[in-house]
């Protein structure tokens, strides 16, 4: 394949209700596509960094700035393009990983749609439909939180996943599991904690959660093995797992017994395929997280869900849960499953005119 040019476009996107997490509240999307074109095909990518390097240290303005400046003239000057030759093509650069999974899922869908393929066939999907959860932001109040949870498990969400942050633990999930009975719950503390809490997390073991997601600092592996020991709830790493090396190492050092994949965190599909691969090979279920994705990321990530080590519900609702009007046509939930896409390449495509009402900046990279 050869690359005749690469759209960068922002936009920006209203969320249906703000989203409140331990590191802020989001109320619009502010996101990134890619866009490449090439003589056979065109295709698109998400990048799912936030305005903001809060929840790592990637953000919008960066993503752009290195896609410009680096990444983009890097896989132009490769003969021959293909979806795997784009991280080596980037292997030099450090970091950066949404912007590279950006790049690598644009190149990866124009190569699948000129090839008539769909991504979930082409990463090993076993299943046509997904279970779907859905992860609820920190509230005001436990009344509210608790309106909030009986709406979505009244819209069919088979799992729910409560934010919590010192302060915002205990009290609402035992609210929760007092109000809902035994519905699939667990908890993401997105680093909230550190490993002196451990007797306070200990507070959340009769309460038979799945997992707790990311309790301390994303670089205290070893304080995950140790709290793996004092506490009963099984502990999940996301922000911890940025590759297949990094996740196969934090099994093999006991800190988690559950893994949560986001593509963009990790590189790209591909590398969230080995993270699976490495989690089937020794054992630990994976469940795919999610970031707010608009309908293009949702459905690549519906396609990864759909592999056969996926074995628990994910972050991946329906478009309604974030957005009024999605830049696809809408994800909706069916019996508690999205469908996996079918069609060629990620399977969905951006609506032009609502593609167009919030795109806030584009910029071509002719090549
Ligand atoms: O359903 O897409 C979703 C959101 C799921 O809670 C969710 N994502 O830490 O996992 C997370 C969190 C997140 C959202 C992180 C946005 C960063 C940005």
């Amino acid at each position: 394949m050869k690359l005749t040019g690469v759209e960068l476009r922002r936009i920006s996107l209203p969320l249906v209700s703000p989203f409140r997490t331990s590191f802020g509240t989001e109320t619009t999307r502010d996101a990134l596509l890619v866009r490449v074109v090439s003589t056979e095909a065109e295709g698109w990518g998400e990048c799912v960094a936030m305005s903001g390097p809060l929840y790592s240290s990637e953000y919008v303005d960066g993503a752009i700035d290195v896609l410009r400046r680096f990444f983009v003239p890097a896989v132009a000057s490769v003969e021959r393009l293909s979806a795997v030759g784009v991280g080596p093509a980037l292997a030099k650069f450090h970091g950066h990983r949404m912007a590279k999974a950006a790049l690598e899922t644009a190149v990866l869908d124009a190569e699948l749609r000129a090839e008539g393929r769909p991504l979930a066939r082409e990463l090993g999907a076993v299943h046509d439909r997904v279970p779907c959860g859905v992860s609820v932001g920190i509230m005001d109040s436990i009344g509210e939180l608790l309106d909030a949870v009986g709406a979505y498990l009244d819209e069919g969400y088979l799992r729910i996943k409560l934010k919590i942050q010192p302060g915002w633990d205990v009290e609402p999930v035992a609210a929760v599991r007092e109000r809902f009975g035994d519905v699939l719950l667990q908890v993401d503390a997105n680093t909230a904690y550190s490993v002196s809490d451990a007797r306070h997390l200990a507070r959340l073991d009769p309460f038979d959660l799945l997992l707790i997601e990311q309790p301390l600092d994303e670089e205290d592996v070893l304080g995950h093995a140790e709290l793996a020991r004092l506490i009963k709830t099984p502990v999940c790493l996301d922000e911890s797992i940025t590759s297949a090396r990094s996740a196969a190492a934090a099994i093999s050092l006991g800190a988690c017994s559950i893994i949560n994949v986001k593509p963009g965190r990790v590189g790209g599909y591909l590398e969230a395929r080995r993270i699976h691969d490495v989690c089937v090979a020794h054992g630990i279920p994976v469940w795919c997280g999610g970031m707010l994705e608009t309908g293009l990321g949702r459905a690549a990530n519906v396609a990864l869900a759909a592999l056969p080590g996926f074995t628990l519900p994910g972050d991946t609702s329906a478009s309604s849960r974030y957005y009024q009007t999605d830049i696809t046509t809408p994800f909706t939930l069916e019996n508690g499953h999205l469908p996996v896409p079918t069609a060629p390449g990620v399977g969905v495509d951006p609506l032009p005119d609502q593609l167009a009402a919030v795109t806030t900046t584009t910029e071509w990279l002719p090549l």
